[in-house]
Parts: C-alpha cells; structure tokens; sequence
C-alpha cells in the first residue's frame, strides 16, 4: 500500500465513522416524531427517544389532528398539523425511549398500527374505532394500554418481557373487542370490563405471574390462558353465546369465580387453588 493511497483510505475511514453522528444530531433532534400522509395512509415515525403524540379529530371526515406533547416535535416543529384525507391506515411507530400515543374520538376508515418498541410506554385509545386490523405492539418495558369504548374489530394486542398492564373498560359504551390479546412474558395484568357485542375474544398471560380479570363480558367464544408460572384468573357476569374456555394452564393457578353467568356454560380447567 502506497502513501497516497493510505491517507485516501484514512480520511474515507475518518468520514465513514463520522457520518453517523453527524446524521444523528443533525436529523434526530430529542424527541422527534416525522410524519408522511402518502394514498390515504398516515405515517408517524419517532426516534429512539422518547415521542409522546395526541390524536383527535380534524376538522372534516377522514382528518386527523395530531399534537406532539411537551419535548417532542412533530416534522421539526412543536404546533399541532391536521393531515387530511387519512382514508386509511393510521400507522405509528415510535421506536425506543418511553413513549406516549393518546388517541381520543377517531373513526379509522382500515388499519390502526402502534408500534412502540423498548422502554416504558403508555398507549390509550379512548372511543377509537377501527374499521380492519388493530395492531398494538408494546415492546419490552413496563408498559401501560387502556382502551375505552369504541370498537375494535380484529385485535391483535401484545406486550413484552416486561410488567405490562392492560385495561380494557367499555362501560361509557363502544360495541366491542375482537381480537387476541398476548402480555407475554413478565408479571401482567389484564383487565376486561364491560363489554358488549358479539366478540371472539382471546386472552393470554403468556409467562410470567399474571393476574387476569374479567367481569360483565359478553363473548360469542371467549378463551383464557393463563399460560406458564402461578396465574390469579378472576371472573364474574360473564355471558357467553357460543363457547368459552378458561385455563389456568401449567404451575399452581388460582380461580376465582363470582358468579353471576349466562349463556353456554365455560369449560374451566387447569387451576390447582
Ligand atoms: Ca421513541
Ligand atoms: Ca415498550
Ligand atoms: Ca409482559
């Protein structure tokens, strides 16, 4: 290797290391949230730091008003923009950091997606309706969904390693939740409430000591799994159309069982206490 060529290959080495750092702080300021509205579909990108976003209704049908809360900024700045002609998905992914998604009264004409990565997040979606999928991934951490009234009509919900805590109370109304629900690993709670409508609902601690409640649920099919460790399984009120299956699964698992059912009678299985 000659000199020249040495020094070219240094200084090609000098900026490709730099590069990063530099794109760093020059694109990903703390807290950036970057947004795309592209054939009907909005897209809210965060960054490894903490995002914390609030969506409420524009000002016309299929619009979108999205806040970006106290330390973080939405496309380089810190004012709310309305998105118009969201005729589809609403898609959200916020990556790592603790991050914060507050939805509140919106009609999603398809797929509602939240992705929100490692750290401790909170996800709310209070009167949301979706009219395909919902998709909720929580990642690790400890984190925190509730979802109030609305309607969700294919769930598919999930925690990760951490203590997850998930709410789900229709009591101010909403017509229901289809859907699957996974805490996955960690000490989990989960809490249905309330709720109406002809669901299919499934429901799993995954690992961990979960403690699982459901009380005045009304369920086409209803499955609970407590799945691995030493699971507290609560129900009451239930009212089941079709078929309902509730198990405690492997280790020592408690029921408790306040009465109170109609409907086609649940297979209770696999608890010791
Ligand atoms: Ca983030
Ligand atoms: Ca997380
Ligand atoms: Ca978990």
């Amino acid at each position: 290797m000659n000199e020249t060529y040495k020094k070219k290959l240094l200084t090609a080495l000098t900026v490709a290391a730099l590069l990063p750092a530099l794109a760093a702080t020059q694109v990903f300021a703390a807290g950036a949230v970057t947004s795309s509205l592209k054939k009907g579909v909005l897209r809210l990108n965060g960054d490894i730091n903490a995002n914390s976003i609030s969506i409420v209704p524009g000002n016309s049908g299929a619009s979108f008003e999205v806040t970006p809360n106290a330390g973080t900024t939405l496309d380089g700045g810190a004012v709310p923009i309305i998105y118009t002609g969201v005729t589809r998905d609403v898609r959200i992914d916020l990556d790592e950091g603790d991050n914060t998604v507050v939805l509140t009264n919106l009609s999603i004409n398809r797929n509602l997606f939240i992705t929100t990565g490692g750290g401790a997040d909170n996800v709310s979606l209070d009167n949301v309706v979706s009219g395909a999928t919902t998709k909720i991934d929580l990642g690790n951490g400890d984190n925190i969904l509730d979802v109030f009234d609305g309607f969700v009509k294919r769930g598919k919900i999930r925690g990760g390693q951490g203590i997850d805590t998930f709410m789900f109370d229709f009591s101010a109304g909403g017509t229901g939740f289809t859907g699957r629900i996974d805490a996955r690993e960690g000490d989990d709670s989960i809490t249905i409430t309330n709720l109406g409508g002809q669901n299919t609902i499934l429901v799993k601690g995954s690992h961990g000591n979960d403690t699982i409640s459901l009380s005045n649920v009304t369920a086409d099919k209803l499955v609970v799994n407590g799945g691995k460790n030493d699971d507290l399984v609560t129900i009451g009120s239930l009212t089941i159309g079709r078929k309902a299956i509730i198990q405690g699964a492997a280790n020592t698992d408690t029921l408790v069982d306040n009465g109170g059912h109609s409907g086609v009678a649940a297979v209770i299985k696999g608890f010791e206490l």
